[in-house]
Formats: C-alpha cells, structure tokens, sequence
C-alpha cells in the first residue's frame, strides 16, 4: 500500500541487530522503535536505507571495485563465463541480454543463485539447478563475495525479524518452513554511463539501465556506487522518487513475497535504473528470499488486520523466481 512518499527513510537498526536473537527482543524500547519505523517505510513506500548495519565500508567497497574490474575487461574475457540455460541462469550477461517487460536493459551483470544441486526440489528446482560462475580474477573473488552473502543472508535474516514484528508476529514468523532456509540471489551489475560527443552527454536511445519492476523474494539488500544518482521507485501518484546514494548504507526494499506475507500491508514497490552520468555505476544487489519450495500466503495477524480478509492466493516461490528468469533475457 505504497503512499506519495516523497523521499526514502533512513532507519538506524543497531538496536535491533544487537538484541536480534533475545527471547524478550519484542519488550525492548529501543528495539520496538526500529520496529515502528519498519512498518510505516514499509508500509508507506516500500523502500528504505540501513545504517548501523555493522557491515565495514571496506567489504562494501571491495565486492564494488572487484565487480567494476570484471566489466573492464574485453568481451572474450568476460563471456567465458557466459549465462545460458545449462549454467542455471548463472554467470555473465552483456549489456541489453537482460529484458524487463520485453525492452533491454542498459546494464551487464553476473547474476548468481544459490546452489541448487541436481534434484533438489524436483521438477520445481529443474531451471535453477547449476553452480555458480566466478571470474578468476582476483584469485579471491569467489572467497569474497561468498563471504558478502553469508554476511548479506545473517543481517536480512534479522532485519526480517523486525519486520515479523511489525507484522503484529513473532520474530520468528519468516524462520523454520517460511525461510528458516532461504534461497538467495545475487546480482553484479554494470551500467555504462552515457556515451559523449563533442563533450556534451547525448541520451542513447535507450537509455533505462534497469526498466520498472518489482523484486520477487522478501528483502533486498542493494550496495550502490556512491557518487551516482540512478536509482528511482515510483510513490502511488506514478511519480518517480530519487534513491540517491547516501554512503555507508544499504537500500532495502520488499519483495513480492512479503507483499503476500503482509495481504498488502507492505508494498513490493516498482523501481527501475537510468544512469544518466557520463560515469559507469556499479551495484551490487543481495536478494533474501524464503525456502525456495516454500507455498507463500497471508500470515494470520495480517489478515486479522484486514478484518479476516485474505487478499492474495497462494504462491510457490520457486515458481514466481523460474517463470521471471524464464522470461528476462533474449535469446542470442
Ligand atoms: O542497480 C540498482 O540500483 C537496482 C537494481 C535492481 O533493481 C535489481 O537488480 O532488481
């Protein structure tokens, strides 16, 4: 239920994070605070930053610059751990490849997935099942980046807890069969900036870096360049709201799960990317989903919030992640 927000919170969640796993975490003033402001930035746009996170600028900035040495590469290089089908969707995209509603995106990416071997959910895990692709370059990439989605996967899991909260729960409402074993998707993406003549910024003729979507899971985590403005979600009058860089934090926003969770409480709220600087941007963006066989639908105190109303079916979320990824990128 997004409003004509007109500009993103920033909710500090030390409190939160400090006393995340305490049995009396729903007493605590300062935690109940947090809580507060979760459920109006959610409720209200959907979107918000992250300060008091505790994860170090040094580990932000690291898996940005390795990322952004990755797309500096030539094409033969980078392709060599090209996406298709067989890899399970995993690896690299050039620019355009990634479709949203039929139009290409301005953007390159590594998109990874968490690893789902062979058989693991049956007929429902088929498209997902592979590993992912890591550059060689550095020797640590890997290393790296699988120590930033463990990082990723533990400060979202105890975001979520407040969020349970906020719902009127109990912390461990999005644990156990919900996402007590979430699935997760990262994605590495480039956006050229725009291309010059004669020292003036011409707009390409397609210029949306990333088109207006929603995410699919419950939370993402996203780790934006700091010195460019690209970012903008839409507020309920169609308005597209600025998600400047505010360095040091994350941009949170809910998925389409948490939409359900929440029988619309929350808002998974539409955002696209255009990256009108000469300077090519980098984001890294953590997607925190819930049990990847996991049948989504209203908690009980949120339909008791709408006086007994459930206003979403049933979904699998493995079935919404493969029918997007099924129809995001062009075929070569
Ligand atoms: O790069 C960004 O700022 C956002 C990317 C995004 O919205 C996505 O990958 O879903």
């Amino acid at each position: 239920m997004a409003t004509d927000f007109s500009s993103i919170p920033i909710i500090d969640v030390s409190a939160l994070l400090a006393k995340c796993d305490d049995p009396k975490l729903g007493e605590d003033p300062a935690v109940l605070e947090v809580v507060r402001q979760l459920d109006k930035a959610c409720t209200e746009a959907g979107f918000f930053y992250v300060k008091g996170h505790g994860v170090s600028d040094a580990l932000l900035k690291e898996v940005k610059d390795i990322t952004r040495r990755f797309f500096e590469l030539p094409y033969e290089e980078k392709t060599k751990i090209k996406m298709t089908p067989a890899t399970g969707f995993r690896g690299y995209q050039r620019v355009g490849e990634n479709i949203t509603k039929g139009v290409p995106d301005m953007h390159e990416a590594i998109d990874c997935y968490r690893e789902v071997t062979r058989g693991m959910y049956g007929d429902l895990g088929k498209t997902m099942e592979g590993y992912n692709q890591w550059p060689q370059n550095p020797p640590n990439f890997k290393v790296i980046m699988e120590e930033y989605i463990s990082i990723c996967t533990e400060l979202a899991r105890k975001i979520m807890r407040g969020i349970a909260l906020a719902l009127g729960g109990s912390p461990d409402e999005f644990e156990g069969h919900r996402a007590g074993d979430p699935f997760w998707v990262m994605r590495l993406i480039g956006y050229p900036g725009l291309t010059t003549t004669n020292g003036t910024h011409e707009a390409m003729e397609n210029d949306i870096g990333c088109g207006a979507h929603t995410d699919y899971g419950l939370l993402t985590l996203l780790n934006q360049d700091e010195d460019i403005n690209a970012l903008q979600v839409r507020n309920l009058s169609g308005e597209w709201i600025s998600a400047p860089p505010v360095p040091g934090t994350f941009v949170c926003n809910i998925g389409d799960m948490l939409k359900i969770y929440s029988n619309g409480l929350y808002e998974s709220t539409l955002h696209r990317v255009i990256n009108s600087s000469p300077k090519y941007r980098v984001s890294v963006v953590y997607f925190y989903e819930t049990n990847f066989d996991t049948a989504v639908e209203p908690l009980d105190t949120t339909k008791t919030r709408a006086n007994g109303t459930k206003k979403f079916e049933k979904a699998i979320y493995g079935e919404h992640l493969v029918s997007k990824v099924l129809t995001n990128f062009v075929d070569d």
